[in-house]
């Protein structure tokens, strides 16, 4: 509901599909899998039973059923690390990312963690509000809702202080796609290509592998600190991911998206993994959902070896 193109509900499916969870606990570094089932989105019927539905807030679509979603899926990742676990969450639009990186967030604040860092996987920077958006789909504000910024329904899935991230310890990776009034809202809480923002300029100019190492020393600065992934299939060249719902040319390759993830993998330090936007209906033979698979089986320690 947070994108502005139907199918994108039918991406945990896919991903089922492209045989994730039996791969998955096939690996060495996964102990056990368990599929936690699909959070409800609310309908705009039962919304406006409840009579929820009231989208007087100009420029922000369906966040009512997207806040109320995201507020529960919040609470179900909060209690996935709070038992110990890494949440990996399937999605659907990157609107959920509110949710999942603030549950995540929340249980390391409640347990006496120190905060984890956050690594944005996108060609978007999702740093839209509804004052700058120029489409009112929430799946382009969820990094705004994550850094403080005011998002109707998101926000208050993120709930609060506990639930965002520190903007010093945000890296963004692919990016290539900015609004024009996103860029203010970067730079109020600078985030500035080159330094944590690293485009597809930055990755053609300094190779991944240069990126990758400049990302992880801001999300975990540390060698023992965190970070949370939010990975969004259209990071990856429309070439290696065409079913997703805003494409954007000259992307990450195969073989970038792998090195991503290994590098991460091998740090060690992630404690909550994303993969959104994967959208069946506009792919074909299921492509994008296998390589989004691949992808996420490397982020949790798939070698070549
Ligand atoms: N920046 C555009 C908007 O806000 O409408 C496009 C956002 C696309 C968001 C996708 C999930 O990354
Ligand atoms: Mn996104
Ligand atoms: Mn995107
Ligand atoms: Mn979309």
């Amino acid at each position: 509901m947070g994108a502005g193109r139907r199918g994108v509900d039918m991406g945990p499916s896919a991903l089922r599909l492209a045989d994730l969870f039996t791969k998955l606990a096939e690996l060495k570094d996964v102990s056990s899998v368990t599929d936690t089932g699909n959070i409800h989105v609310p309908t705009r019927e039962e919304m406006a039973d409840a009579g929820e539905l009231d989208d007087k807030v100009v420029n922000a679509r369906n966040h009512r059923p997207i806040g109320a979603a995201v507020a529960s899926l919040t609470e179900v990742v909060e209690d996935i690390v709070t038992r110990g676990s890494v949440p990996l969450v399937l999605g659907g639009d990157h609107s959920l990312a509110a949710g999942s990186m603030s549950g995540t967030q929340r249980a390391r604040v409640a347990a006496g963690q120190a905060k984890a860092g956050l690594l944005w996987i996108d060609a978007h920077m999702d740093m839209n509000t509804p004052e700058t958006s120029p489409s009112g789909n929430l799946h382009g504000m969820p990094l705004a809702a994550l850094l403080g910024l005011e998002v109707p329904g998101l926000s208050a899935a993120v709930g609060g202080p506990d639930g965002m991230f520190d903007p010093s310890r945000v890296a963004c990776v692919g990016i290539r796609d900015v609004d024009p009034a996103e860029r203010d809202n970067m730079a109020k809480l600078g985030l500035i290509e080159d330094h944590n923002v690293f485009t597809m300029s930055s990755i053609d100019r300094h190779g991944m592998a240069n990126v990758m190492e400049r990302a992880l020393n801001i999300i975990a600065p540390g060698v023992a600190d965190s970070f949370a992934v939010s990975f969004d299939a259209d990071s990856l060249d429309p070439s290696v991911a065409p079913g997703v719902g805003t494409p954007v040319p000259g992307g990450i390759s195969f073989r970038e998206g792998h090195l991503i993830m290994e590098m991460l993998a091998r740090h060690g330090g992630m404690c909550g993994l994303d993969v959104v936007e994967v959208n069946p209906v506009l792919d074909t033979r299921n492509a994008t959902a296998k390589v989004a698979v691949q992808m996420v089986l490397s982020a949790f320690g798939q070698t070549t070896l």
